[in-house]
C-alpha cells in the first residue's frame, strides 16, 4: 500500500509570486496559515481543497468587485507608480517608467517628481476604450502631487499611448498596456 506524499510540503512559494502568476490567487492561500502552495501544484491540491478554496475565492471576488465597482478584477490590485521626472540629457522630461503593464482593477499613480507643469494626455486608446474626459488629466505642478488613473471598465484590453502636453514636443511620452487579468488570464 502506498502512502501519497503531501505534494507541497517541500515547496516554498515566494510571496511575490502574484506578480509573476497574475492568475494565482495569492491572498486566499494565506488563510491557510503556514502552508505555502506551489502554483504549479495548485491543480492537484485544488481537488482536496476545493470546498475551502472555492468558498474563500468567492468571498474575495465579491469583496474585490464591490470595492472597485466592477464586475471582475484581479484578486490583488496593485498601485503602479509612474514618476514625472526632470532629468539631464537630450530629453529633459520623462515618465519613469515609460512603459507599464496594468491589470483591470489596478491603479496607475502618476507622481509629479519635480516642480514642472506636466499632465497625462492619452493620445491613443485601445479599440473599445472609453476614457472620455479622463483622456486628458489635470496639470500637476507641485512636487509630490499625484494623479490616479483607475484601470476600470473604461480601459479595454490593449495598448495606450500618452503624452505630457507641455512637453510632447520634446518627447515626454509613455505607454500603458492593459491586460484584462482575472478570469481571462486564467484561460491562457
Ligand atoms: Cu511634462
Amino acid at each position: 500500500m502506498q502512502v501519497q506524499a503531501v505534494p507541497y510540503a517541500s515547496h516554498r512559494t515566494d510571496t511575490t509570486s502574484c506578480l509573476l502568476y497574475s492568475n494565482v490567487p495569492a491572498r486566499p492561500l494565506r488563510l491557510l496559515g503556514h502552508i505555502r502552495l506551489d502554483p504549479f501544484l495548485m491543480e492537484k491540491t485544488m481537488s482536496r481543497l476545493r470546498l475551502l478554496m472555492t468558498t474563500s475565492l468567492v468571498a474575495m471576488l465579491a469583496l474585490s468587485a464591490s470595492a472597485n465597482g466592477q464586475k471582475a478584477g484581479p484578486l490583488h490590485p496593485h498601485t503602479i507608480v509612474v514618476k514625472l521626472v526632470t532629468k539631464a540629457g537630450a530629453i529633459p522630461f520623462a515618465f519613469e517608467p515609460a512603459l507599464v503593464v496594468a491589470h483591470r482593477g489596478d491603479t496607475v499613480r502618476f507622481i509629479e517628481d519635480a516642480g514642472v507643469m506636466h499632465n497625462v494626455h492619452f493620445t491613443k486608446q485601445a479599440p473599445g476604450a472609453k476614457l472620455g474626459a479622463a483622456a486628458m488629466g489635470p496639470y500637476l505642478t507641485t512636487k509630490g502631487q499625484t494623479y490616479d488613473v483607475v484601470i476600470d471598465g473604461r480601459f479595454a484590453e490593449g495598448k495606450y499611448e500618452y503624452v505630457c502636453d507641455p512637453h510632447a514636443a520634446v518627447g515626454m511620452k509613455g505607454t500603458l498596456v492593459v491586460n484584462s487579468g482575472g478570469a481571462a488570464a486564467g484561460k491562457k
